[in-house]
């Protein structure tokens, strides 16, 4: 009997902090001809571009999508364009076009091609009013345009699986913690570029207070999560397919910088709130992921200790293979 040959994987907006982890965990698995990497830019000697396939694609030019779909057979998308929290609040049209107007593009090829879909949401479909620990139910009533273009998203995924079979499943994701790429414009990318300044310098000045509290989780976390959630039997997916609660870690700015300072001292942190303190005041504390738990068997492995010395430590090896 022969082998069946893989799918092939389209992934939008692999260039950023998620696609350039995701891709190359996609390309381990279904070989390098078998996933396409796209973006709507272009980085000088990326290593997604280096090490594949790579197509310049406009998830807002539905026809490009279309013909590469055509073109190349492709049965699965992972669909990571879109503008984050604090570049989407500066450029609030731009933020719906890209993060509504693209899903609307990509579902409905998924639709008209019979094609799987993963669309990511975020803890930012969460609002002032949802409770500290936020349920996997409960009212969606973001402050900002991202939450509410993912809200959106959310809805547009049920109503795209319910209606038309489309096996689209997303999660909501928390504030990603990554050294192979920077953070892409979001409010959580305080908790990356603390790293970098304190290897560098020793110092940081957070543009978020000392006591703000956010759910967190470390790449390789979200890496595994978004693959065993693709992997997990229909059967097994609830009404919570267009984003499921996924939870690894919630500190304060204090006890990251605690932590940090374990390893890296002395580490100075100063703090210079901006607006991005009232997007994250308006988000949980920390996610009840119940349901992913029971749905698939999600269980995260990074806690905030082990968070930080894995980034300290492969931040500082990179920083001495580049010297
Ligand atoms: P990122 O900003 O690092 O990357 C997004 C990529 O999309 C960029 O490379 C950008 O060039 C590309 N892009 C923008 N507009 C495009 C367009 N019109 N056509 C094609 N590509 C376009 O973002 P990320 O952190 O990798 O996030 C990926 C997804 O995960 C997003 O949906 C985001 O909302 C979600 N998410 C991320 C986090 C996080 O902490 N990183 C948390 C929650 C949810
Ligand atoms: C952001 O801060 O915008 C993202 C997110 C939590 O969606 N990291």
């Amino acid at each position: 009997m022969s082998e069946a040959s893989p799918p092939t994987v389209l992934v939008t907006g692999a260039l950023g902090q998620i696609g350039t982890e995701l891709v190359s965990a996609l390309r381990e698995r279904y070989g390098s001809d078998s996933v396409i990497a796209s973006d709507v830019r272009e980085i000088e000697n990326h290593p997604i571009i280096n090490n594949g396939r790579f197509l310049t694609a406009d998830v807002l030019e539905k026809d490009s999508l279309k013909a590469i779909i055509e073109d190349n057979d492709v049965s699965i998308i992972y669909h990571l364009a879109a503008i984050l929290s604090a570049t989407g609040e500066q450029n609030p049209e731009l933020c719906e076009r890209v993060n509504i107007g693209g899903l609307a593009n990509v579902l409905e090829l998924a639709r008209v091609y019979d094609l799987r879909v993963f669309s990511p949401s975020s803890i930012a479909v969460f609002g002032p009013d949802c409770p500290d620990h936020a349920p996997q139910i409960t009212p969606l009533n973001p402050t900002t345009t991202y939450g509410k273009t993912k809200v959106s998203g959310e809805v547009m995924a049920r109503y795209y699986w319910e209606v038309h079979g489309v096996d689209v499943r997303g999660l909501r994701y928390p504030g990603l913690i990554s050294w192979k790429a920077p953070a892409g414009g979001g409010t959580t990318d305080y908790a990356v570029d603390i790293f970098h300044h304190a290897i560098m310098s020793g110092k940081y000045s957070c543009f978020v207070g000392p006591n703000t509290r956010l759910p967190m989780m470390y790449m390789d976390d979200a890496i595994r999560a978004t693959l065993e959630l693709m992997d997990a039997p229909t059967e097994s997916i609830s009404d919570a397919r267009g984003g499921y609660n996924i939870a690894a870690c919630s500190f304060s700015v204090t006890e990251l910088v605690a932590e940090i300072s374990k390893v890296i001292d002395p580490f100075e942190c100063t703090y210079s709130p901006d607006i991005r303190q009232e997007y994250a005041d308006s988000w949980p504390d920390s996610v009840d992921d119940t349901e992913a738990k029971n749905d698939w068997g999600w269980t995260a492995e990074f806690g905030l200790e082990k968070l930080v010395n894995e980034m300290l430590t492969n931040l500082t090896r990179a920083r001495e293979v580049e010297a």
